[in-house]
């Protein structure tokens, strides 16, 4: 029978139930029920068709990925079966001859459980290969047929599915979260043109400006090869020796020093594109664009001390963080914004629009907000989904096009080539994270792990074997139209002169920090420097920062052992450009992190420290209006169980201080009560646990003799003026029974938390945590 080439695929979960019959038959109806997919008597690509024929309508809580992914997924039963679906009687004892005899090669049994155990884990990948990631849906504002032809940026009334992966880039699998680092923030949109992947970072610009010295950048950067240290780690030589030699870096250095590099949360980030794309419309027309996700709870950082502990008291911080908060109902959100250029203003700029070292400062080119992402569903199985899923920059669908972007481009090469080796061949497209949700079909076949059955003799085109009738497809207006560029010839293995300039996006980035994040930049480059062994590198370093800015360069020598910057020096050397251009603006404030967000305190995590004959009553409201407004609040003592309180109440302990220190949370509410204070303040854990929490510029809210646990840091309730951040209830309020006053406390508590960190907090050097 010869029929044309359909989506119709394998059903090997459907076979797998008609084979085990009895199996199926002993499982209770309850349980089958959830054992959805194994036994799914809907067969995958059926439902695939049926999606791709239909325009997915916005629906809650289900969308057409979900419903796919849901074909491929199994609950466990209480019967262990071979792969060949034999029902194993003992999954304890290998078959022996004599029960201490040796083990029967004819085990099969054993043979497959160990074969397959030896093999189940896949190279990791070659950068980001520590990631966390969650399912979610995109919706525009607006229909953006003005621009783009792109179907899933035409209809607000369409959901479209999306899965996203953030990671770091320089650690292993299993490194630690808040290292400083570029975090990767790749999404992939379940299109009904097909997949568009917008894979990009949680910084604007990138190190280099052509492919060719990618693998350059990660050699320098990940363990050195002698002996694979540091781990997930720029600071030492290689990474900086290499940096320090390639000027064009400077100006990600500048984000990368920034608290940008240690966020507190995948949720609180910025994503941005990076490369300049083209939207093409309907008619063919072409805009640049740039893209950039907006987090709605703003850019938040971590101090750098408290990101180092957190590396080793949580390894998995960020990654519990995206799970728990998606899990508690608090679905992250962000909103896609877009900067779009005419194609007639391409060279209007003063710099490349192809350079990826450079960004469109945003009071330039405003960002139009054109749609929101929010992420609702934690994968169901880590690897099915966080590490089978391939991401590709050169995954777009009609109405998005390259640039000539020359890093744009070599990735355009690389994702393909490297998910071969990572996944095991050409079809990791199959693989149920990464398959489409609309019609995908070709004559490409076979290859390691092809799982579609294609149907009939013909693999090629064109053809006329189908149903007696020619088939061929060749030109036409439909499918993905490459914008067609004129270009600029000859050949030539060479930099345009326009990308030239390195060092002025970098100062205006320096110049349109706050203080303190300045600071935070100079702290950044001191420490990573100063890990450099070789005097060398920190002083070519700041030779170039020299010419970023003198005093910068200047306060980052200081502590470092070298000579003064020397700008003349720096611009001395091979590979040196400082060809500088004219920027229409000094500073952009949409470059700092501070005062973003929508100035809530959804979902930040307050810890309230407790000991024995702690006044719960002085907490009580307070913890009622923070969490009323979006926090969270854990009871944090020392030892788990209950505490008694002044009034003999038995209070729940959530977690001690030594177990959940103060660097997991965003800020500390210290009770009244005597007995309950002078517990803590003898106890260094607890005395530990608030000057962390001060050092790190957190909120801080005492009550009552609760400011005992302060005065170990020189506040007492007197003090003028409060530093920044520290709310204290002095005694004659600490009976919070007034309930004005307490809602007062609690309302400067929010506002104190809402701000995220007191940066300016004065001294927090002196504090020895
Ligand atoms: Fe990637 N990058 N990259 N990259 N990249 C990979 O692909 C590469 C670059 C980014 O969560 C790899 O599947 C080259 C810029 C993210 O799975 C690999 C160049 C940006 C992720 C690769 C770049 C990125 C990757 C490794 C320079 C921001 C993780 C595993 C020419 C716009 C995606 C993989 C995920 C992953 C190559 C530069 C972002 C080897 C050659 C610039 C977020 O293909």
């Amino acid at each position: 029978r010869r029929e044309a080439p359909t989506h119709r695929g394998a059903r090997p979960l459907r076979v797998l139930c008609r084979e085990v019959p009895k199996l199926w038959d002993s499982i209770a109806p309850s349980r089958r029920a959830r054992t959805r997919s194994t036994f799914s008597e809907e067969p995958p690509m059926t439902q695939q068709n049926r999606a791709g024929v239909r325009r997915q309508k916005p629906a809650n809580g289900t969308n057409a990925k979900q419903e796919q992914l849901s074909n491929f997924t199994t609950d466990h039963t209480p019967l262990i079966t071979t792969n060949q679906g034999v029902q194993i009687p003992d999954n304890h004892n290998s078959l022996r001859a004599g029960a201490r005899g040796p083990t029967l090669l004819e085990d099969f049994i054993l043979r497959e459980k160990i074969t397959h155990f030896d093999h189940e884990r896949i190279p990791e990948r070659v950068v980001h290969a520590r990631g966390a990631a969650a399912h979610g849906y995109f919706e525009v504002y607006r229909s953006m047929s003005q621009f783009t032809c792109a179907d899933f940026l035409q209809d607000p009334a369409v959901k479209t599915p999306v899965f996203v992966r953030f990671s770091t880039v320089a650690g292993s699998r299993g490194s630690a979260d808040t290292v400083r680092d570029v975090r990767g923030f790749a999404v992939k949109f379940y299109t009904q043109q097909g997949n568009y992947d917008l894979v990009g970072n949680n910084i604007p610009v990138f190190f280099i400006q052509d492919a060719m010295k990618f693998p350059d950048l990660i050699h320098s950067v990940k363990p050195e090869p002698n002996n694979e240290i540091p781990q997930a780690a720029s600071a030492h030589d290689t990474f900086w020796d290499f940096a320090s030699l390639m000027p064009e870096s400077t100006h990600m250095l500048m984000w990368a020093m920034s608290d940008r590099a240690i966020p507190r949360s995948f949720r609180m980030m910025e994503g941005f594109g990076i490369h300049t794309f083209r939207f093409i419309n309907a008619r063919g027309e072409s805009h640049f664009v740039k893209f950039h996700w907006k987090p709605k709870l703003g850019i938040h950082g971590l101090a750098w001390d408290e990101a180092q502990k957190i590396a080793g008291k949580d390894a998995d911080f960020h990654r519990r963080d995206l799970w728990e908060a998606i899990e508690n109902g608090d679905f992250p959100e962000w909103e896609l914004g877009v900067q779009l250029i005419p194609n007639d203003k391409e060279h209007a700029f003063g710099f490349d629009l192809l350079d990826p070292t450079k960004v469109i400062p945003e009071e330039m080119v405003p960002v139009q907000r054109i749609g929101r992402m929010v992420l609702n569903r934690n994968p169901e199985n880590f690897f099915a989904e966080t590490e089978q899923v391939a991401f590709h920059p050169g995954h777009v669908v009609p109405g998005i096009d390259f640039t000539n972007d020359p890093l744009l481009q070599g990735r355009l090469f690389s994702y393909t080539d490297t998910q071969i080796s990572r996944l095991g061949g050409a079809n990791f497209h199959e693989l149920p994270i990464n398959r489409g949700v609309c019609p995908f079909h070709n004559f490409q076949r076979d290859g390691m792990h092809r799982m579609t059955i294609a149907r009939g003799q013909v693999a090629y085109e064109p053809h006329s074997l189908i149903d007696g009738k020619d088939f061929r497809v060749d030109g036409g207006s439909a499918g993905f139209q490459s914008f067609p560029e004129d270009l600029e010839p000859p050949k030539v293995r060479r930099r345009s002169p326009s990308f030239d300039d390195h060092f002025t996006q970098a100062r205006l980035f320096f110049n349109s920090q706050s203080a303190p994040e300045k600071e935070h930049i100079i702290a950044g480059f001191r420490f990573e420097l100063s890990k450099c062994e070789v005097p060398a590198v920190r002083q070519r370093m700041v030779d170039n920062l020299a010419h970023v800015d003198e005093k910068l360069a200047r306060r980052v020598a200081e502590p470092l052992g070298i000579n003064p910057p020397d700008a003349k020096a720096a611009a001395g050397r091979a590979g040196f450009r400082d060809h500088r251009i004219t920027m229409p603006i000094e500073e952009s404030p949409a470059l700092r992190m501070v005062d973003t967000g929508d100035g809530s305190i959804k979902t930040r995590k307050i810890a309230i420290l407790v000991a024995d004959g702690v006044d719960s009553a002085s907490l009580r409201p307070i913890r009622e209006a923070i969490e009323k407004a979006g926090a969270q609040c854990k009871v944090v003592g020392p030892q788990l169980g209950t505490v008694a309180s002044a009034s003999k109440r038995q209070l729940d302990v959530d977690a001690t201080y030594v177990n959940m220190p103060s660097v997991m949370f965003d800020a500390v509410l210290v009770p009244a009560g005597a007995q309950g204070a002078a517990a803590m303040s003898s106890n260094g854990d607890a005395v530990h646990f608030v000057l962390e929490a001060y050092k790190h510029c957190k909120a801080i809210c005492a009550v009552g003799e609760g400011v005992q646990l302060l005065s170990t840091l020189g506040i007492g309730a007197d003090t003028k003026p409060l530093p920044a951040g520290v709310i204290v209830a002095p005694t004659p309020v600490t009976n919070l029974g007034d309930t004005t006053a307490a809602t007062q406390i609690a309302q400067e508590f929010i506002a104190a938390i809402a701000k995220h960190r007191h940066w300016d907090r004065a001294n927090v050097e002196s504090v020895p945590a």
